[in-house]
């Protein structure tokens, strides 16, 4: 079921690792949140920009975002950072509140003015997930330049991304140093149970041969991800 993500992830990482001279992006800097539970499949990845200039944002949803399933009359879904990880059994209550190490408060967030976003409210900023007929929603890539990789308060590291449905959370997902060396369940610092399960499978084929020679040759961060947009 994530033979195409862990195809893709892998081409993210084996292309960053050899791409870091140019880009500054390092594959342990990058972080990732695998979504899978109540039918609904998601992949997040963060890269940072260089000279903290926040992140570059890449999300596939594989399943479960449906017109028939979004209550909201925007058809979209809401997702946000959340300054937790995941609770036992996929328990999306325990992530707490969004991440606002600036204490915005969620009032007067928009697209528009996205430095009146909570930091962690991408939806917020960036629009919500547009539901489809087959619940699939196309990779999409945007950059974000509030998302911090440091700093206790302000971190996204060993938090989570969670799905709405008109205010519900219907699915989530720790977020983790996406690096090979590291263990995520200990880097996540969620629970066994928490959808950290998939992680492995991320891993695993990084050498995906002709894929990752042609990444690798558009030489930066950005165009690793726009390659991707085209899978
Ligand atoms: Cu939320």
């Amino acid at each position: 079921m994530f033979l195409k993500s862990s195809f893709v992830l892998s081409v993210i990482a084996a292309a960053s690792y050899t791409c870091q001279a140019q880009s500054q992006l390092v594959a342990s800097q990058i972080m990732a949140s695998v979504i899978n539970m109540n039918g609904i499949e998601a992949n997040f990845m963060f890269a940072p920009l260089a000279n903290n200039g926040g992140a570059q944002v890449w999300i596939e949803v594989k399943s479960g975002l449906t017109k028939k399933f979004a209550v909201s009359p925007t058809g979209g879904f809401e997702y946000h950072i959340h300054v937790k990880p995941v609770g036992p059994n996929n328990d999306c209550v325990a992530t707490g509140g969004h991440l606002d190490p600036g204490n915005v408060g969620a009032a007067k967030c928009t697209a528009a003015k996205p430095d009146t976003c909570q930091e962690g409210d991408l939806s917020g900023k960036h629009g919500e997930l547009k539901a489809t007929e087959s619940g699939s929603i196309p990779p999409q890539s945007y950059n974000d330049k509030y998302i911090r990789f440091s700093g206790e308060t302000t971190t996204i590291a060993g938090r989570s991304v969670v799905i709405h449905n008109n205010g519900t959370r219907v699915a989530c997902g720790n977020i983790y140093p996406f690096d090979q060396s590291s263990s995520p369940s200990t880097s996540a610092k969620g629970d066994s149970s928490a959808p950290d399960g998939q992680v492995t499978s991320l891993h695993s084929g990084t050498s995906s041969g002709g894929q990752v020679v042609a990444t690798m040759a558009m030489g930066v961060a950005g165009a690793v991800f726009g390659a991707l947009m085209a899978f």
